[in-house]
């Protein structure tokens, strides 16, 4: 049987062919999901993450690490993610303007898949016109931005604003997150939550919905 750790090595070295084995491994020996994913997947990631800021590994490397994350992260989606029948709400979410960082972003997804809701994703550099306008189009309840970069972050509150220019800011829930974003930032821009990882998301947004 394969060890969760040789997960965290391939996925290190970007193999995400190996990943992608290893992990539907893993599964079909009935190891629990969410131990992959910390143990393997993002205790992999992490390394890479630290290698990168130390000038150890450079951007094609965390590019086909990050590759082989979200081929290990569509394994385990179906495991993480069980849609109950009845929807608690719609999600609409993406990766704010400028930004291409979507790990986070999948995995809050994923988590919010998981607790029931019907979830729109609009993918990665999403700007404030297309988050408003998806939102209106599918019928959303709640917005849900996440942004990596601190020259980024600013972009959610274009979206704010632009509820706000459209009179339709009372409409939806906001919630925002992501690596730089915290609390006191999501306050300033006149975010309705924020949340730290994709577990609290997921429990913030059921939370919001049921006010
Ligand atoms: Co980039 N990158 N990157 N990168 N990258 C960071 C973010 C950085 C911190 C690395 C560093 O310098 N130490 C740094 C940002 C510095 C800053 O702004 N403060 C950085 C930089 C500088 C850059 C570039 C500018 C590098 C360059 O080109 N010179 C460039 C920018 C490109 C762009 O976006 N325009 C760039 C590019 C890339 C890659 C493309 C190579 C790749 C992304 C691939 C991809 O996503 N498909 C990449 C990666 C992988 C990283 C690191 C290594 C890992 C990010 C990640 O996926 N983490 C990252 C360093 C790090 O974080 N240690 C780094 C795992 C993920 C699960 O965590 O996304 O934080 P995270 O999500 C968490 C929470 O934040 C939260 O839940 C998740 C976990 O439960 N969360 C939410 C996220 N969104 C949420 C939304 C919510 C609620 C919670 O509600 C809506």
């Amino acid at each position: 049987m394969a060890g969760i750790e040789e997960v965290s090595e391939a996925l290190q070295k970007g193999k995400a062919k190996v990943v992608k084995e290893l992990v539907q491994e893993l599964v079909d020996d009935g190891v629990d999901a969410k131990k992959i994913l910390n143990e393997g997947l993002l205790f992999g990631m992490s390394v890479i993450g630290e290698k990168f800021k130390n000038n150890e590994v450079f951007v094609p490397e965390v590019l086909v690490a990050a590759r082989a994350m979200n081929a290990g992260l569509a394994i385990l989606e179906p495991k993480l993610a069980e849609i109950g029948n009845v929807s608690v709400g719609k999600a609409v979410i993406g990766t704010v303007k400028g930004d291409l960082h979507d790990i986070g972003k999948n995995l809050v997804s994923m988590m919010l898949k998981g607790a029931g809701f019907e979830v729109v994703d609009l993918g990665v550099d999403v700007g404030a016109e297309q988050f408003v306008e998806r939102a209106e189009e599918v019928g959303a309840d709640i917005i849900c931005m996440s942004a990596l970069l601190t020259t980024t972050m600013s972009n959610m509150k274009s979206t704010i604003d632009l509820l706000n220019e459209k009179g339709k800011r009372n409409k939806y829930i906001v919630m925002v997150g992501g690596a730089p974003v915290n609390d006191n930032f999501a306050k300033q821009i006149g975010a309705d939550y924020y949340a730290a990882d994709a577990a609290t998301a997921a429990t913030v947004a059921k939370q919001a919905i049921a006010q």
